[in-house]
């Protein structure tokens, strides 16, 4: 090999190196610069919803084993074709989960279940969905945890929960 032959792949290996550096950099700074630049308005689309499924007792038998009392689970005898049915009420999304800062708005629509008489535990948020009309719950979360969103009138299962982390 002669010695510009010897120059050029010596130039070419400093290159690919300051190419991987770069790239390393770029993708390190990349992952950190959603959280860390600014707080950001995040809305999340919300619905409460009551999850249902049901057979006959010739196809299985009707559980013996009672679900937990609250409100939150259903589960409905056989009635006079056989068929009984179990149900639950849930949030979904069930966990939110957002940054320190964040300005959050929830919207909540009502789907399964008259009333829900709701709250976020920790940042003292009370609300109430009514079906087939959207609730709006709007705050900063400024306090970093793990906070549970509550519908007092479905327990234990209509229970969610909000992640704040914290902004690094
Ligand atoms: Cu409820």
């Amino acid at each position: 090999m002669d010695s510009s032959k010897g120059v050029l792949w010596g130039v070419a290996a400093v290159a690919v190196v300051a190419l991987i550096l770069a790239g390393f950099t770029l993708t390190q700074g990349g992952l950190a610069t959603p959280t860390s630049v600014q707080p950001t308005k995040r809305t999340i689309y919300m619905i409460a919803a009551e999850p249902k499924g049901g057979t006959t007792v010739d196809q299985e038998p009707f559980p013996t084993t009672p679900l937990p009392s609250g409100g939150g689970y259903i589960l409905k005898a056989p009635d006079d074709t056989g068929r009984w049915e179990v149900s639950t009420y849930r949030w979904d999304p069930s966990l939110i989960v957002v940054h320190q800062g964040d300005e959050v708005t929830l919207q909540v629509l009502g789907v399964n279940g008259a009333l829900h008489p709701a709250r976020i535990e920790g940042y003292n948020l009370s609300f109430e969905v009514k079906r087939g009309q959207l609730s709006t719950v709007s705050f900063v979360a400024d306090k970093v945890g793990t906070f549970q969103i509550l519908c007092s009138a479905h327990q234990p299962s209509m229970t969610g929960w909000l992640v704040v982390l914290p902004r690094q």
